[in-house]
């Protein structure tokens, strides 16, 4: 039995749709991160970072955090359902991590701090512009990627696309409504976002959260 320790967040969001994605249930344990609740110590056992997501697999006793972590662990044990979530092909493996770790180390890490940035009433246009300009650096790359392949991996669906997906919808919510013009030349981002956002997991898995309130995101 799996228990999915989670928040509506970006990165909390990643772990419900590749759970329904595998059609697998799990119990959700709300973790609140407004309440400062991923530093509870009984917290800190699953997932010593104090962040979410994390979760505990009670078949194997296996503690997963990081979502990039999580989403491994959980394509790999359940390879037989799907195998093209995380391909066990060398060439096309590696390109399904290398967006995936891109994703870990680049996008979310920008727009995490650019939304922040931009969230408070401070004196922080050095940091607005500094993490502006990567998000837009690093949004241009999807979209040069998106432009020459259908998913980020390849021309299937896979753990890269579940991992950038959230962020990008984060994007569209900070960049795209407060400047539209500035997002519209990523067609290519947007033709893949909206393929993904209509798959019935994603619907569920953003489902199972959305009674949470996350007003940052
Ligand atoms: N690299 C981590 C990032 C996790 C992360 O930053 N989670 C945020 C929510 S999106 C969090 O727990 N924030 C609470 C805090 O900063 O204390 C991952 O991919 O899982």
């Amino acid at each position: 039995m799996i228990d999915l320790y989670t928040w509506n967040t970006p990165n909390g969001r990643k772990a419900t749709i590749m759970l329904e994605e595998l059609g697998q249930e799990y119990t959700l344990h709300p973790v609140n991160i407004g309440k400062g609740e991923q530093k509870a110590s009984s917290y800190l056992s699953i997932n010593p970072n104090g962040r979410i997501p994390a979760l505990f697999d009670s078949d194997t006793s296996a503690r997963v955090f990081e979502s990039g972590a999580i989403l491994i662990y959980l394509a790999e044990k359940f390879r037989d359902l799907s195998e093209s979530l995380l391909p066990s092909d060398a060439a096309r493996r590696a390109e399904v991590l290398s967006w995936t770790y891109w994703q870990t180390g680049g996008l979310g890490p920008m727009l995490g701090q650019f939304n922040h940035f931009t969230s408070i009433d401070s004196h922080a246009s050095y940091a607005v512009q500094r993490f502006e300009d990567e998000s837009f650096r690093l949004l241009e790359v999807l979209n040069t990627q998106l432009n020459e392949t259908e998913y980020l991996g390849g021309n299937e669906y896979s753990i890269a696309d579940i991992m950038n997906f959230p962020w990008v919808s984060v994007a569209f919510k900070t960049i795209a409504e407060a400047n539209k013009e500035k997002f519209t030349r990523f067609e290519s981002i947007m033709r893949w976002h909206s393929v993904i956002e209509e798959r019935p997991a994603v619907i569920k898995g953003l489902d199972r959260l959305a009674n949470l309130n996350s007003s940052r995101y």
